[in-house]
């Protein structure tokens, strides 16, 4: 184990001042940072957007010259290049800290490890590792991005008790109650993109988009928020102008196998990808989210294509809203899956996390660990 009682309260801090900013640093990481001397803390900063100075720079500010002689503890290891902003590693050793402790290595190619061997070779002592899994639960969508060039990816489903999102007929407004549609707004609000697909668009023309006024109470709206990307499988290219989706005026991504025929507005950004059997190459299409900066992706989609996503093994978590409601058992399914015809060949899946939202329930499910 590295570090001492000290370093895991003055990580955990640090790790709190982190979540300030886990709205808006996209697609920066959340980054926190804790200045120590002599047992007090000196000084504190957290990174709040891209583009503005990162963690570090805020809590040196703060200590101005009790900085030095100081442990910095760090939730990433301090960069090493010069971004949007000057390299954190060479503020640190300018300041005079004595001993720098990291939660974990920067996974951006561009640092990964060069910040804090900057920082050794400047004969400050380093320590590396110290609330590791707590700090990679930060940016579980950087982590992703940068190491396996994906987001990280949730796939939302909304069912009632016997996994049906719709009647035989279509209908399906509403399956889960106020309280779980509200928590659906607050995780638009937390991913860089959203997607779905045609058919959903065509059948119920969604905006997509986060409506402040529909988030629950407790989510204090921070003044730095953006709406997320908004994505569109197309394969066929079907979409016109006019959906609500695209009168709105935030970034959209339709991706399709084939050009269209029209002009969008300026907000709308179109993509050709390669097809697989006629439909869009999922994984190139989450490359190209990836090359657009997009850390975390939300899939908002029917049961063909959560279905689709769950066979490519594009997903990391699903999270499944259930309504206390029977729907018969000529409904529509929550996800399909091609037959399956022995229990040996049933995906299985487990529960990382279940609690009740308002009258609902909401499962999160990842992979059974084998
Ligand atoms: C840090 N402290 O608070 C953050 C870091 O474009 P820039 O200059 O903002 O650099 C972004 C990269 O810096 C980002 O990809 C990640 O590697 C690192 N983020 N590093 O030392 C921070 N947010
Ligand atoms: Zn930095």
């Amino acid at each position: 184990m590295n570090g001492s009682q000290h370093d895991y309260s003055f990580m955990r801090r640090a790790i709190e001042l982190a979540r300030r900013g886990r709205f808006t640093t996209r697609p920066n990481p959340a980054v926190g940072c804790v200045l120590v001397r002599d047992g007090d803390i000196v000084g504190e900063g957290f990174h709040p957007k891209a583009g503005e100075p990162h963690a570090e720079v805020f809590a040196l500010r703060q200590a101005g010259k009790r900085a030095r002689g100081a442990t910095a503890y760090v939730t990433l290891e301090p960069c090493s290049h010069y971004g949007r902003t000057p390299p954190c590693a060479e503020a640190l050793i300018k300041a005079g800290v004595s001993r720098v402790v990291a939660a974990m290595v920067d996974p951006n190619p561009q640092v990964a490890g060069r910040g804090l061997s900057m920082i050794k070779q400047a004969g400050i002592e380093v320590v590396s590792g110290v609330l590791e899994a707590q700090a990679r639960q930060l940016n579980p969508g950087f982590i992703s991005r940068m190491s396996r060039g994906r987001p990280y990816i949730r796939i939302k489903l909304a069912a009632s008790m016997d996994g049906r999102t719709a009647l035989a007929n279509g209908e399906s407004k509403w399956i889960t109650g106020a309280d779980a549609r509200r928590d659906v707004q607050r995780m638009r609000l937390s991913h860089g993109a959203v997607i779905t697909g045609a058919g959903t668009v065509l059948a119920d023309n969604p905006s997509m988009n986060v409506r402040p006024e529909q988030l629950p109470g407790s989510v204090d709206l921070p003044a730095h928020w953006s709406q997320p990307l908004r994505v569109v499988i197309d394969g066929q290219a079907r979409l016109r102008p006019g959906l609500q989706l695209t009168e709105i005026e935030s970034p959209v991504l339709l991706a399709s196998t084939q050009g269209y025929p029209c002009d969008w507005p300026e907000h709308v950004a179109c993509w050709q990808g390669p097809a697989v059997a006629g439909k869009v190459d999922l994984h190139a299409l989450m490359a190209e989210l990836s090359q657009r900066q997009i850390n975390t992706l939300m899939v908002e989609a029917g049961a063909t294509l959560a279905g689709a996503f769950v066979q490519a093994g594009l997903w990391d978590e699903i999270i499944l809203y259930q309504a206390p409601k029977m729907m018969g058992s000529d409904g529509h399914g929550v996800l399909n899956l091609p037959q399956l015809t022995a229990m040996s060949q049933v995906p299985e899946f487990q529960f990382k996390d279940v609690r009740r939202v308002g009258a609902d329930l909401r499962l999160t499910l990842v992979r059974a660990e084998s």
